[in-house]
């Protein structure tokens, strides 16, 4: 595979070429997990996912250093509990963005695949309208999301969208527990979705999904208990003293009501984002996060592969006493010298 020859026709939006770098980005993730799992792996394994982390490597000092755009992507992030009309809202956006004439990327990153495959296949289905528009790029992420893999390969499969000349790209999580909290952190606007009645928001709040919330939506406002979860949201957002209090937004995605006061209130705060400085300050941390995560993967990808016996023998002198958990941890990172 000739990786410029890749990124080139991705730079040009052809959507096979975004496929099979995204790909690129899903399948390390899953070499990862399963290299540290099984410490040292089966040979033939680790040739292939050697060959494959290397492509990706390249395809990334290709799309990270060549240039960069006059106006970085948009990221904005969806979340919510299982159901709260998180992909219809999906879809309510990317129409009234391609109205904009914008172009835009989907990311459905799903940290608990083996549960939740069904859905997203069913999103998968949902989105068909946009299927041959090719001003939209759909791509879903599934991992066990173990050992902070999409704190990495997030970043990357944004990269390879804005390099397709995605101006925005929404992501599209499930569930709202510590993975989602991380993702958000990878989005310049997090938009929370509930859905009225189920306790819905003293149950974010407790999930501390509202601290990452800078747009709340409440969603399938064509059912009852709308005003008790709005004024619920109210009173609770109305605690925190911030320079940006998130906006409370009520939809009907599934009628495609609410798009333009969503859509109001995303313009409202992209602009805050960049009056204020946050933006920068958002994207600079995103990327040290990136960094970040990269180098922890990898630190445990060379303990597991490189120095599991080691461990394995710590881990026994450590039993017999004949060490100390401190000495033991020295030893295992001098031997990564
Ligand atoms: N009544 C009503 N139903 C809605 C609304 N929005 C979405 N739905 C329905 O709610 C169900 C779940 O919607 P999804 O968009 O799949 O929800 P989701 O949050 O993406 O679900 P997961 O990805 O499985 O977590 C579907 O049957 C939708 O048709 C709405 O505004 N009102
Ligand atoms: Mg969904």
């Amino acid at each position: 595979m000739d990786v410029r020859e890749l990124v080139g026709q991705a730079r040009q939006g052809r959507p096979r070429a975004v496929a099979r770098l995204i790909s690129l980005v899903e399948n390390a993730v899953e070499n990862a997990e399963n290299a540290a799992q099984a410490g040292v792996s089966a040979g033939g394994d680790r040739a292939a996912s050697a060959a494959s982390s290397r492509a990706l490597r390249e395809a990334m000092a290709e799309l990270a250093t060549g240039g960069a755009r006059p106006r970085p992507a948009r990221v904005i992030g969806l979340t919510g509990s299982p159901g709260v009309g998180k992909s219809t809202s999906t879809g309510m956006l990317i129409r009234a963005f391609r109205r904009r004439g914008s172009t835009v990327g989907v990311l459905a990153v799903d940290p608990s695949s083996p549960f939740t495959g069904g859905a997203l296949l069913g999103d998968r289905v949902r989105m068909q309208d946009h299927a041959t528009d090719p001003g939209v790029f759909i791509r879903s992420m599934s991992s066990r999301g173990h050992l902070g893999g999409l704190a990495w390969a997030t970043p990357q499969a944004l990269r390879v969208l804005e390099a397709a000349g995605c101006d925005v790209i929404l992501v599209e999580t499930v569930g709202v527990g510590q993975a989602e909290v991380e993702i958000a952190r990878l989005a310049d606007t997090t938009v929370v979705i509930l859905a009225p009645g189920m306790g819905d928001g003293v149950q974010a709040a407790k999930a501390g999904i509202l601290e990452v919330a800078d747009v709340l939506v409440v969603n399938k406002a064509d059912r009852d208990g709308v005003q008790t979860t709005v004024r619920e949201l109210r009173n609770m957002t109305g605690l925190v003293e911030t320079p940006w209090r998130p906006p409370i937004v009520t939809t009907v995605a599934s009628k495609g009501e609410g798009a333009d006061d969503l859509l109001a209130a995303l313009d409202k705060h992209q602009a805050y984002l960049e009056e204020s400085g946050e933006a920068r300050r958002r994207r600079l941390a995103r990327a040290r996060d990136e960094i970040e995560a990269i180098a922890l993967a990898q630190l445990r990808s060379r303990f597991a592969v490189l120095h599991g016996d080691r461990l394995d023998a710590l881990a026994e002198r450590l039993l017999g006493a004949e060490t100390d958990p401190y000495a033991a941890a020295d030893d295992l990172i001098a031997a990564l010298r």
